[in-house]
């Protein structure tokens, strides 16, 4: 695959409209918004039951590009909060990029490179760049990422539950929709014991676990302990800006290690490989800062010969169809945390609702141009918390 693979693309493509190779930024808005979610959603760092986020749109003669900034209302996760993305977003991302000309996303990150971490903010400008442009050049986001499939597996990952009737209970429900791998969140006082009944019902499921950070390496004899549950890996067993700690673990356990929180940039993501840290990563778009640093982990894990697979953050109709677009991108080669929009929200703020294939536990990508998605004005109106134009007379 060249390696720019992006600029590759992009170079051989007109702009439908105008003629153009080029879009001119008009206008951007920022919409907070927060949903409820079905179900509380607990792992390891905190308890969630409403999913706030920032949808980012960036405007070009009548067209919008929409891009989903995932941090949270509070650090719990990454030092990111929404008021933080805000923050950045408004007063060092943004106005650089407007009244701009874009012939590549690569032309809008330039503009802020500057600037030390906060990549969950840069990733919903970015994005929303990169939707815009598939949008003027006509064609599916995918294509525009070198993607190669119009499904994409995928599987379910299960917060910590009261009890383990009600986490088995919950196992099963997803089984029976048709979700074939399962990723169960785990930490202290709540790991061998429903990972080993899960195991024991389902001895052919492909079975996960995500620990969030929650453990050290005096855990040692307990992950050891796991390897005789064949799970398909163990997600981020140590602290949340761990390398060098997991190159230790994994080198004494059998089951695969699988980094996320660790992973800002393809820099960590190189210290992890060189260092044997971890077998496979977790591909976030927004931790690692947006597509452009997406594909480029992408490549270089290809290289190493290191599966990825797409994480998820609870995200709106926007980013779950950023996220369905990445995974189908040759090295995603295991399933997605990228669920149907009903294990999420009851009604979501873009259509079409995502639904899952149940005969093969895929997930379809959205045809038409971008990412294919349609945000619906008035839903987003009942869940809006803040709102914000920018532009030239602002
Ligand atoms: O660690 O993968 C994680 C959700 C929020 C924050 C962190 C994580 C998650 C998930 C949910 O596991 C994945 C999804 O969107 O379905
Ligand atoms: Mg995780």
């Amino acid at each position: 695959m060249p390696k720019n693979l992006v600029t590759f693309h992009l170079s051989r493509l007109t702009y439908r409209k105008k003629g153009n190779s080029f879009v001119k930024i008009e206008r951007i808005e920022l919409h907070h918004i927060s949903q409820p979610l079905v179900a509380p959603f607990r792992t390891s760092f905190g308890t969630q039951v409403e999913r706030p986020c920032i949808l980012i749109a960036v405007y070009s003669e009548g067209l919008v590009g929409w891009g989903e900034c995932v941090a949270s209302d509070n650090p719990g996760y990454s030092y990111e909060t929404i008021n933080t993305a805000w923050h950045v977003l408004s007063d060092f991302l943004i106005p650089p990029n407007l009244e701009q000309e874009v012939a590549t996303p690569q032309d809008v990150t330039a503009r802020y490179d500057w600037v030390r971490g906060h990549p969950m903010a840069k990733a919903g400008l970015e994005n929303a760049v990169w939707d815009l442009l598939a949008r003027a050049h006509g064609i599916p986001l995918s294509t525009m990422l070198g993607g190669q499939h119009d499904r994409v597996e995928v599987g379910v990952s299960i917060g910590i539950q009261p009890t383990l009737a009600e986490q088995l209970e919950r196992v099963e429900q997803f089984i029976e929709q048709g979700y074939r791998r399962i990723k169960m969140k785990i930490e202290p006082g709540w790991a061998m014991e429903p990972l080993a009944a899960v195991r024991d019902l389902y001895p052919n499921l492909k079975l996960m676990a995500d620990a969030n950070s929650a453990f050290t390496l005096d855990d040692m004899a307990l992950f050891q302990e796991m390897d005789a549950l064949n799970l398909l890996m163990i997600e981020q067993p140590l602290h949340y800006d761990d390398i060098a700690d997991h190159a230790k673990l994994q080198a004494q356990i059998k089951t695969p290690i699988c980094l996320d929180e660790s992973i800002h940039s393809p820099l960590h993501a190189r210290w992890a490989i060189e260092i044997k840290a971890c077998r496979i990563i977790n591909m976030k778009v927004g931790r690692v800062g947006g597509l452009s640093n997406a594909v480029a982990i992408h490549n270089m894990c290809a290289k190493a010969g290191i599966p990825v697979w797409c994480g998820g953050m609870l995200e709106t109709g926007i980013g779950r169809a950023i996220n369905l677009h990445l995974a189908t991108m040759p090295n995603f080669t295991l399933p997605g945390d990228i669920s149907a929009t009903d294990r999420y929200y009851i009604e979501d703020i873009a259509a079409p609702d995502f639904k899952l294939n149940p005969e093969d536990s895929t997930i379809t990508i959205p045809s038409g141009p971008g990412s294919g998605i349609k945000v619906l004005p008035e839903r987003m109106a009942k869940v809006r918390v803040r709102h914000q134009v920018f532009d030239a007379a602002s």
